[in-house]
């Protein structure tokens, strides 16, 4: 039926007539959000209350955002274009209805609707709880590639998991430790997600698989479980466009009925493995970030996942009625890590078991329809599956895996002839009690394009992990995307005010710029004018403002904002370094101690705010955080010292929160041990809001140096190929830590000596820094701390951070994910926009 719309039934003038437009008018927004309130709510005007107005208008949002998602599938269907999907476990959302109604440009319309009902708009957008259907970075970056897909008009498509728990909400016990409490995120119903009880399928687990005899290849896979998997959509707004793409997440359930299972929020992780039930397959997202467990249920979501996938792009595919040999000139699969890596036996188990195809077609066809992306060179991050679990879980999947090695192995003996070393590296099995499968293996022989997310992990990726691969298939294969943001959420949505200045100054339509932030370079003339810069200061000011009253009406603590801001929020580890961090913060203190009054009074007053999840098992992360508040509470409450330092950890670090820290920072950290940090995306945040970047010379650090120039960050530390031999020396010759670094001894023996609490909990933290300190901290203490002191001085020139300020913003328009969705879409996918009236 592509090409041509059909009315099947009745008369087309009626239909016509009943099919709703757009909400454009203020008038038109009350009448539907007061609709919303007597039909969808149920409820009386009188007694509604501000979380009903906040369901009401969203609501009422949906329906505006429904009528652009019909036309955009319409579209598609119509064009038949080739389309692209991103498979990720992970979308970090955060809220939906400000940036909504700022995709939609309606903002101002709904604010003075809401007005006329008697609601604030502020008040009603504050009810939304974050969709937290993820870890951090990782999440976060497909749901800013969602925005940019629709954003440029491009056929792009997310596929997810429905969870019925995200990530854990954090509270900080008295003592400072983290408890982990279940995140019922659904709980007041979900507006943005439209249930599609018609589109199922059957996902099968366990049972037998048995090789034909008859020379084909195939098999049969029958027996074990079968669940199904419900599809609910998430309508994505493009930002000033009517594209609305949709992210497909899929929920589980048994095929019988429905057992609940009850959710233990004091054994975490137990209460969530016990269920071997349907529904425990999307009932939680696994907390933890950079590990790699073999867990049974983590496996069964990835399978669940990418066959639910699969099966609906293969019966999509088939819709048009052409041949399976073109399926990759309508397809394009981004795998987001290895987590979906499951989909390339998958999809080559459909098309020999099911569509007969032979293995030669088949591998053809899967190898031009996947791509993947790395986002760490960690090795505990990599992801490696024991054959024994997979053998049981999915034994067909596990003879394709065999077979892929076999023909792979093959293929590299011939070109490197008796170099059995090579093989046992290259090979998709590694050798072991169990053996285990590489899933980053599998994930880069069965995709057309491999890649990193910043110059520097790319050939980490290039020259570490995948060597071996790049040697023996090319390096043309192996390449680099640098990571980004999208700069609605992170610049117009969360800082308002800039947002409404930069307009002003660039004097061309808000819409212009955002969609091609390198015109923010016309901000640079600007950082000479004082009148400018007094409009950009004052900005600043008012968002620490903004977050002291956060932080006084959720903590009721009263946080200065007369005081430098400096930030680091991102999850708790110890490559990311926090520990570095507080200790910086302790030494900083103990210098206060020890000033006289005269010299004190030159000291620039500081605030420095931490926010961050530890996974629930990370035991020395945990520890981390517990050293943090007990800091807190000493330096908060020292008469000597609480003019010049203060220090908050906040709780439940989470989207919506760092929308409110980032526009409120002057210095962020982002001071991973040198080649650990892939990318990094809130770097990108801060700096485009105005923030200056206190960090190694790591990731996407690099780049955003390179864009706004050298002398306008603060670089320290030992760079990337000097930290193989430390860690030799460390392992081979240490040097006792007083003799190496006695500033940081001292900061040590002063927390072991009871400082911040009169016990040994913190000998654990502290000893990772005495024994092998593999981290680094001993190596880069000194020259983080001369780089804390360059922040100070630079700081005391008022006028003079304010340019650098104005021009590390003016220069961020490399790092608009619409920059690197479109990098994708042109060199890996080969799909293009496709606008519609
Ligand atoms: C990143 C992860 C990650 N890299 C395993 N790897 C996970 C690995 O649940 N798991 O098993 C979850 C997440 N996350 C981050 O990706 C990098 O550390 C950042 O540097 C990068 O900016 C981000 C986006 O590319």
């Amino acid at each position: 039926a592509a090409g041509k719309e059909q009315w099947p039934r009745g008369e087309e003038e009626v239909w016509r007539a009943g099919i709703r437009g757009l909400d454009k008018t203020v008038d038109d927004i009350t009448k539907s959000v007061v609709n919303h309130v007597q039909t969808s709510l149920a409820r009386q005007a009188y007694n509604i209350d501000d979380l009903g107005a906040y369901q009401a208008a969203a609501l009422s949002v949906r329906d505006n955002l429904l009528v652009n998602w019909n036309e955009t599938q319409l579209n598609y269907t119509k064009k038949n274009p080739k389309r692209a999907y991103y498979l990720s476990l992970e979308f970090l959302m955060g809220r939906t209805l400000d940036n909504a109604l700022l995709n939609l440009g309606l903002k101002d319309e709904y604010k003075d609707g809401v007005q006329k009902l008697g609601f604030s708009i502020e008040d009603i957008l504050d009810k939304e709880r974050d969709a937290a259907l993820g870890n951090g970075g990782l999440g976060r970056l497909a749901a800013c590639y969602l925005d940019s897909g629709s954003s440029t008009e491009l056929p792009l498509w997310g596929y997810g998991l429905r969870y019925k728990y995200g990530i854990f909400q954090q509270l900080i016990s008295p003592e400072g430790n983290q408890l982990e409490a279940p995140d019922p995120w659904l709980d007041n119903q979900n507006p943005w997600e439209l249930p599609r009880l018609d589109v199922t399928y059957e996902i099968r687990f366990y049972g037998r698989s048995e090789r034909s005899h008859d020379g084909s290849g195939r098999a049969v896979w029958a027996g074990g479980q079968e669940v199904v998997a419900v599809a609910y959509d998430v309508m994505i707004p493009g930002y000033g466009t009517k594209t609305t793409n949709n992210l497909r997440l899929w929920e589980s359930r048994s095929k019988r009925g429905f057992d609940l299972n009850s959710f233990n929020a004091g054994n975490y992780e137990g209460a969530v493995e016990s269920s071997n039930s349907a529904d425990a397959i999307t009932s939680v997202l696994y907390p933890n970030d950079h590990t790699s467990f073999g867990k049974e249920l983590r496996l069964k979501q990835q399978y669940f996942w990418t066959a639910a996938s699969l099966a609906d792009i293969m019966r999509r595919f088939k819709n048009q009625n052409k041949p399976l040999a073109q399926f990759p000139d309508f397809v394009a699969i981004q795998l987001n890590d290895t987590h979906p890596t499951l989909a390339i036996p998958e999809l080559m188990r459909i098309l020999i078991d099911e569509e007969d195809l032979t293995w030669d077609q088949a591998w053809t066809i899967v190898t031009n329809t996947f791509f993947y992306t790395n986002h760490t060179v960690l090795p505990e991050a990599l992801e490696k599956w024991p054959v024994p679990l997979l053998e049981h879980v999915l034994p067909r999947h596990l003879q394709i895996i065999y077979d892929i090695n076999l023909f792979f192995l093959q293929a590299v003996e011939k070109k490197y002839p008796g170099d059995r070393e090579r093989l046992a590296r290259m090979s998709l099995i590694e050798e072991g009690q169990p053996k285990q499968v590489r899933m980053a293996h599998l994930a880069a022989i069965g995709s057309r394009k491999v890649n990193g997310v910043a110059e520097l992990h790319s050939d980490l990726v290039r020259t570490t992990i995948l060597k071996d691969f790049v040697e023996f298939e090319g390096l043309s294969k192996y390449s680099n995307v640098t990571n980004g943001i999208t700069p609605r959420r992170w610049l117009d949505q969360c800082n308002p005010e800039l947002s409404a200045l930069i307009t002003k100054t660039l004097a061309v339509d808000k819409n212009v710029w955002l969609k091609d932030l390198k015109l923010l370079k016309g901000l640079i003339p600007h950082a000479e004018d004082a009148d400018f810069r007094k409009a950009w200061a004052a900005i600043k000011q008012r968002n620490k403002e903004r977050l002291a009253a956060h932080v006084q009406s959720t903590l009721g603590l009263t946080v200065r904002t007369d005081a430098m801001f400096d930030v680091q929020i991102k999850r708790i580890h110890e490559y990311k370094r926090q520990t570095l961090n507080i200790l910086g913060v302790i030494h900083r203190y103990l210098t206060l101690k020890v000033m006289t009054p005269e010299e004190k009074a030159k000291v620039n007053p500081r605030v420095v705010f931490f926010a961050g999840k530890a996974a629930p098992a990370y035991y020395i992360a945990k520890l981390t955080i517990r050293l943090i508040v007990n800091v807190a509470k000493v330096i908060n409450g020292d008469p000597d010292t609480k003019d010049y330092l203060q220090l908050y950890f906040l709780p439940d670090y989470s989207v919506s929160l760092a929308e409110v820290l980032i526009p409120a920072s002057d210095i962020s950290q982002h001071i991973s041990t040198a080649g650990t940090e892939a990318s990094g995306t809130s770097n990108m945040k801060f700096c485009l809001n105005g923030g200056l970047l206190l960090g190694t010379v790591d990731g996407a650090n690099i780049e955003i140096a390179e864009e706004v120039g050298e002398s306008n960050v603060f670089f320290f530390g030992h760079l990337t190929p000097a930290v193989e031999d430390l860690r030799y020396q460390h392992l081979y010759h240490p040097v006792p830590i007083e003799e190496k670094c006695p500033a940081l001894a001292n900061v040590l023996n002063q927390i072991s000596s009871g400082l911040f609490g009169n016990d040994d909990i913190y000998e654990p933290l502290l000893n990772t820094i005495r024994q092998n300190d593999y981290y680094l901290l001993s190596d880069d203490f000194d020259s983080y701390i001369a780089a804390l002191a360059m922040v100070d001085e630079a700081y005391q020139d008022k006028e003079e951070w304010i340019k650098k300020s104005i021009n590390t913003t003016a220069n961020m328009g490399k790092f608009s994910s619409d920059r690197a969705i479109l990098e994708y879409a042109e060199s890996f996918w080969n799909i293009e926009p496709t606008p519609f009236k």
